[in-house]
C-alpha cells in the first residue's frame, strides 16, 4: 500500500499555535467527562501542577476532599486516579466490589523490588497471585495463633530489648534503634530461623539494606508516574538497586541453605514452609517459583519490620503524652497477669492494652494511603462509572479521622475501642490493615506481635519524658510508612523487674 503524504506545509509558528490550541481544547475536554468532581488537569502532567508543595498526600487529599467531596478524581500524569476519602466508598472499593478493584498498577520502583511482581503486596491480581497468597497465609498460620512459635520468639527477644532499654539508667534516649533491632530479630527468626545477638554484623547489614530500601522506594517519585524516566540517571534508583543486590545475595544464600537441609516434619521457619508448599501447580498450570519464594521472604521481612516497629514507636510516643493511659494499662496488667511473663493467651484478659494498640493504629495508620488499587474491569464507585485501568487510592487517614464517625478524631482516646462494660468494640470504619481481597496477609501475626511486645514492655517498665524534654512531635514523617519524628524517652523499671537489667 502506498504511503500517503499530507501535501500541506505548515509554518513552525502555526504548528506551535495549533498544538497549543489542541492542548487547551484537550484540557477543557479532560475536565469532568465522568461527572465525578475533581482537580483540573493538563495534558501530559495531568493534575500534578495542583499537587506541588510539601503537604503529604493523605493530608492533601483530605484538603481536596473539603472542596470536592469524599470521592474525587485527579490525574497523576496520564493516570486517572480516584481518591476515596470516606468509609462508605472505601467499603465499596475494598469489599463490595473488592474483586473489581483488586489489581495493582505496575510501578518502576516496586517492579525492581519484587522482580516484576513476584510478591504478594505489589503484584497484580491473577490466579497465580491467589495461589501464592494462600500459601503465604497458611505458612503464616503455622507460626501465629494456635501455635506458640511467635510467642516464644518474641518473648526471648523482649528480654534483650528490655535489658537494653533499662541500661539507659534513667537517661533520655531515642528508643527507635533498640525497638527496630528487636523487631528485625523477631522477623529474621520467623522468616529464616536466624537469631542474632544485638550488634551482630549480619543483623546490621540486614538493617542497613532495609533502611536503604525504605529511604528510596518512594523517592523514585516521578519515575513511578512516568516510567520512561527510568532511562535517565536517578540517584535514588541506583541506591535502591544496590540495596536490592545486597538483600538478594543474603536471601539467596539462606534459600540454598534451607533447600539443602529441608527435611520431613514441621517447617523450621517461613522459608521452610514456603518451600514445602511450593510443589503443587496452580489451576492454569502456573507454579510458585524460587523467585516467588525469595520475594515473599523479602517482603514478609520488609513489611514485618517497618510496620511493627513504627506502630510500637507511635504508641510509645502517645504514651509519653498520656501517662494516665500507661498507668491504666499497667494496672490491668498487674491485676490480670501479675508477675509471670505475659502470654499470647492473655490477650482476651487485656482489652485495655488492645485498645491502646488499636487507637495507635487509628490515629497514626502506618499506611495512611493504602497501596494503590487498580480497576481490573469496568466498574463503579458511588454510582460513578469507573473504567478498567483507573487507579484508586483509599485514604485511610481521612477515614480514621472522619468527625462523622469518630468523636474528637484528633485526640488519643483508647476508650473508644471499649464499651461501658470495658469490653472490646471494633467500629466498622477502623481498617488499619485494609479490607477485602487485598487485606494485609500478616494481620494476625502483627496483632499478636504488637500485643506481646507492648504488654511485656509495660509490665516491666514505665516510659517517661526525660527531665526537661518536650513531648514528642506527633506530626509524623511520611516515607514508605508514616513514622514518628525522632524523640527521646526515659525508662524506669517497675517494682519487681529491676532484675531484668541483668538478663543477657
Ligand atoms: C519496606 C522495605 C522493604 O525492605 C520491603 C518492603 C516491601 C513490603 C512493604 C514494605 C517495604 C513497607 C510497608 C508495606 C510493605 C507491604 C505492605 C506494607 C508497604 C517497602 C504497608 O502497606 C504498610
Amino acid at each position: 500500500m502506498a504511503t500517503y503524504v499530507f501535501p500541506v506545509t505548515v509554518s513552525p509558528l502555526l504548528t506551535v499555535l495549533l498544538v497549543l490550541a489542541a492542548l487547551a481544547i484537550l484540557a477543557a475536554l479532560g475536565q469532568r467527562s465522568s461527572g465525578m468532581p475533581g482537580l483540573p488537569r493538563l495534558p501530559v502532567v495531568g493534575s500534578l501542577p495542583w499537587m506541588t508543595g510539601t503537604t503529604p498526600p493523605h493530608l492533601l487529599f483530605m484538603k481536596f476532599g473539603r472542596k470536592y467531596g469524599p470521592l474525587f478524581e485527579l490525574y497523576l500524569g496520564p493516570h486517572r486516579t480516584v481518591v476515596v476519602n470516606d468509609h462508605d466508598h472505601a467499603r465499596e472499593v475494598l469489599l463490595q466490589r473488592g474483586r473489581d478493584f483488586a489489581g495493582r498498577p505496575s510501578m518502576v520502583t516496586t517492579d525492581l523490588l519484587t522482580r516484576g511482581g513476584k510478591d504478594i503486596a505489589f503484584s497484580d491480581y491473577s490466579p497465580l497471585w491467589k495461589l501464592h497468597r494462600r500459601l503465604v497465609h497458611s505458612s503464616f498460620a503455622l507460626f501465629g495463633e494456635g501455635s506458640s512459635r511467635l510467642q516464644d520468639i518474641v518473648l526471648s527477644e523482649v528480654d534483650g530489648l528490655c535489658a537494653e532499654l533499662l541500661s539507659s539508667n534513667g537517661r533520655g534516649f531515642d528508643p527507635s534503634l533498640a525497638v527496630t533491632t528487636a523487631v528485625t530479630n523477631v522477623v529474621c527468626t520467623l522468616v529464616f530461623g536466624t537469631t542474632y545477638k544485638h550488634g551482630d554484623g549480619e543483623l546490621q547489614e540486614v538493617m542497613r539494606y532495609n533502611d536503604g530500601i525504605v529511604q528510596t522506594i518512594t523517592r523514585g517519585g516521578l519515575v513511578d508516574i512516568f516510567s520512561w524516566m527510568k532511562v535517565f540517571p536517578n540517584e535514588s534508583l541506583s541506591k535502591l538497586r544496590a540495596c536490592i543486590r545486597v538483600r538478594d545475595c543474603l536471601l539467596t544464600q539462606k534459600l540454598h541453605e534451607h533447600k539443602a537441609t529441608l527435611s520431613e516434619g514441621d517447617p523450621r521457619d517461613l522459608l521452610d514452609a514456603l518451600l514445602k508448599g511450593q510443589g503443587s501447580p496452580g489451576p492454569d498450570g502456573t507454579v510458585i517459583t524460587d523467585d516467588h519464594v525469595l520475594m515473599t521472604a523479602a517482603e514478609a521481612f520488609g513489611a514485618g519490620v517497618e510496620t511493627t516497629s513504627t506502630t510500637l514507636l507511635w504508641v510509645l510516643a502517645y504514651l509519653l503524652h498520656h501517662p494516665e493511659v500507661q498507668e491504666k494499662a499497667q494496672r490491668e496488667l498487674d491485676e490480670e497477669v501479675g508477675e509471670r511473663a505475659v502470654r499470647a493467651a492473655d490477650r482476651g484478659r487485656l482489652p485495655y492494652l488492645d485498645s491502646i494498640i488499636n487507637e495507635g493504629m487509628r490515629i497514626r495508620p502506618v499506611s495512611p494511603v493504602l497501596i494503590p488499587h487498580i480497576a481490573m474491569s469496568d466498574s463503579s464507585i458511588g454510582g460513578h462509572a469507573i473504567c478498567r485501568g483507573t487507579r484508586v487510592l483509599v485514604n485511610m487517614w481521612a477515614i480514621h479521622h472522619d468527625p462523622d464517625h469518630w468523636d474528637q478524631p484528633d485526640l488519643f482516646k483508647p476508650d473508644r475501642f471499649l464499651d461501658d462494660q470495658g469490653q472490646r468494640v471494633t467500629p466498622s470504619c477502623f481498617l488499619p490493615f485494609g479490607a477485602g481481597p487485598r487485606i494485609c496477609v500478616g494481620e494476625s501475626l502483627a496483632r499478636m506481635e504488637l500485643f506481646l511486645f507492648l504488654s511485656s514492655m509495660l509490665q516491666r517498665m514505665s516510659f517517661m519524658l526525660p527531665g526537661g524534654a518536650t513531648p514528642p512531635n506527633l506530626q509524623g514523617r511520611l516515607g514508605v510508612v508514616l513514622q514518628p519524628l525522632p524523640y527521646k524517652v526515659a525508662v524506669r523499671p517497675r517494682a519487681g523487674w529491676e532484675v531484668s537489667t541483668h538478663v543477657n
